[in-house]
């Protein structure tokens, strides 16, 4: 039941039907899947699949935003039905999509496990300068700053927040997790970042694990 689920997930994205892609989801979540297992099995590999065939040059920008729209819609409903687990803040995150940067579908998920592990995110969206990152972390008094890139071209500001923050004495004060499709350990290490995460899950678990909590 579920693999055929899956499978209609995949597909909506790919065609780039949002009403399916919306329809599926509901129909999803009515079966009891898990809210996370319904993105990672069906909408993810549906919208990487879009992305190969974007990058080998098979498919064109109008069909690619075409199928991003369909993702965004699934992946709203799905955020709103991913199950609060805690009640008591973990820490507070200030998160965005770097500066240049529209991609924002992965790093919503990021914010919305967050939240339902008890986090106080503050999500300042996505196309956001370093400088209103920090700025904007000092007010809301953020343990982490976390940052999203998926160009290679814009994955450079995540070098340029710890630059920043160095340079203004406050690297000491809050951590940095980084993450996106092109972004990996190796990366995080480079730049000095504190953390990495492949996916939403593991970014709870990072981010839990950089402030020595659960
Ligand atoms: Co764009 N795009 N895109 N795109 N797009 C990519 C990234 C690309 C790899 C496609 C390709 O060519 N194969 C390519 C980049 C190539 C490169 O940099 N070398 C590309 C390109 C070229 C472009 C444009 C330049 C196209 C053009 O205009 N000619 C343009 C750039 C616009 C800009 O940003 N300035 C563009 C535009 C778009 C759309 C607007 C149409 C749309 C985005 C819509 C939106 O986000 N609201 C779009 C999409 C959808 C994609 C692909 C197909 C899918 C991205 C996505 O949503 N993945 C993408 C190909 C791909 O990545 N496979 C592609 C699903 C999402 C759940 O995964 O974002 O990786 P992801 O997030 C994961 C993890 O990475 C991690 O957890 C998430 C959940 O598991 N994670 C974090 C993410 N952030 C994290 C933060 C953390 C921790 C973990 O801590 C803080």
């Amino acid at each position: 039941m579920s693999a055929e689920i899956f499978e209609r997930a995949t597909e909506a994205i790919v065609a780039g039907n949002g009403l399916e892609a919306l329809e599926v989801a509901k129909e999803g979540l009515a079966q009891g899947i898990d809210p996370l297992q319904l993105m990672d099995n069906g909408f993810i590999p549906g919208i990487n699949k879009v992305g190969d065939l974007f990058g080998s040059g098979r498919l064109f920008l109008p069909e690619l935003v075409m199928s991003a729209s369909a993702m965004e819609r699934a992946t709203e409903l799905i955020n709103a039905a991913i199950p609060s687990e805690l009640e008591k803040t973990q820490g507070r995150v200030v998160i965005a999509t770097v500066e240049g940067d529209v991609h924002d579908i992965g790093k919503t998920i990021v914010v919305s496990l967050l939240k339902a592990n008890g986090f106080e995110v503050l999500d300042l969206g996505r196309d956001v300068a370093v400088s209103r990152l920090i700025d904007e972390a000092d007010k809301f008094d953020a343990d982490i700053i976390g940052t999203s890139a998926l160009l290679t071209t814009t994955m450079g500001a995540q070098k340029q927040l710890e630059e920043e923050l160095i340079g203004a004495g406050l690297k000491g004060r809050f951590k940095t997790m980084v993450g996106g499709a092109p972004v990996t350990q190796r990366w995080a290490k480079r730049i000095g970042a504190d953390g990495f995460a492949e996916d939403a899950g593991e970014a709870v678990k990072k981010a839990k694990s950089l402030l020595d909590i659960g």
